[in-house]
């Protein structure tokens, strides 16, 4: 079984992955349902939406700062580099439910945020829009426009950016192999991608430390952690 499925990932020109908070954990950021949740202060639930943030800006904004600073002081662990070193050999593409920008930080070139950035910000009103650089002295903070500030992220009940979501079908439908990592595929749409990739045919691989509901409809589903499973697995598949 390992052999064919070893083979077709070193015949696989297009790899996909679809990446979830699983993969920054070993770097120390929170996963939204993991035990190890931050979140018992907060229910990520309630306050990823957008009534949270027009009844309380000032708690949900202290809620994308908390994150934002364990962000930063967070470094890609080797589940992120190993996909980074794999475009050394194939062409790779990585769709992240992530705001945490660690694959960019690892080096990754083709990273398609389809749950938006905390690291970038935008007008509830104005089409301001800037990375953030420092802190801000009040929170919520102010647009130039007088209007409050929000992170650029993709809140429950907001559609994904169009753009990013189209490419992101157009490449899960297209890719020879899909690598789903850490993610517990509970939200819409972006777990439709890996149907997506498998009604293409795409050879489907699993890294996650719990079973999810589309681990039977894997060619291989691994019960292991990112940062241990994928540099072995990008080792297997770069050697040809
Ligand atoms: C939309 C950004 C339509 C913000 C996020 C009922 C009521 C209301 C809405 C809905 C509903 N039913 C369905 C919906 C739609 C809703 C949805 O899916 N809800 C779910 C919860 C039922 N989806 C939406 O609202 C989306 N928009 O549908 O719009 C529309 C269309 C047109 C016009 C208008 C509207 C928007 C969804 C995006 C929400 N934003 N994030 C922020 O981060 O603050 S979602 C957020 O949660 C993350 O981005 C991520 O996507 C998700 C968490 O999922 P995971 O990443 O999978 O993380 P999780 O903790 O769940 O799992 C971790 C996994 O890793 C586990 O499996 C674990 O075993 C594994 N793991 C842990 N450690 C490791 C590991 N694996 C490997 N190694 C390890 N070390
Ligand atoms: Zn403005």
């Amino acid at each position: 079984m390992w052999d064919t499925i070893s083979d077709k990932l070193r015949k696989a020109e297009k790899i996909v992955f679809v990446t979830g908070a699983g993969i920054s954990q070993e770097s120390g950021i929170p996963t939204f349902r993991g035990k190890d949740g931050l979140w018992r202060k907060y229910d990520p639930m309630k306050l990823a939406t957008i009534d949270a943030f027009y009844e309380d800006p000032k708690l949900v904004w202290e809620w994308y700062e908390e994150r934002r600073q364990n962000i930063l002081n967070a470094s890609p662990n080797p589940g992120h580099v190993a996909i980074a070193e794999l475009e050394k050999y194939k062409k790779v593409s990585v769709l992240t439910q992530n705001i945490d920008g660690l694959h960019q930080r690892a080096g990754s070139s083709s990273v398609y945020e389809l749950h938006g950035s905390i690291i970038t910000i935008k007008c509830t009103i104005c089409d301001f829009k800037n990375k953030i650089t420092a802190g801000f002295s009040q929170l919520p903070p102010l647009c130039k426009c007088g209007n409050i500030l929000r992170p650029d992220v993709v809140w429950f009940g907001e559609a994904l950016p169009q753009d990013v979501w189209e490419s992101a079908m157009i490449l899960a439908s297209s890719c020879d192999a899909m690598i789903v990592v850490g993610t517990s595929l509970a939200v819409s749409p972006a777990n439709l991608l890996p149907v997506y990739a498998k009604q293409n045919g795409a050879t489907m691989i699993e890294v996650n430390v719990e079973q999810t509901h589309m681990s039977s409809s894997m060619d291989l589903s691994l019960r292991a952690s990112a940062a241990k499973a994928l540099p072995e697995l990008v080792g297997i598949i770069s050697h040809f």
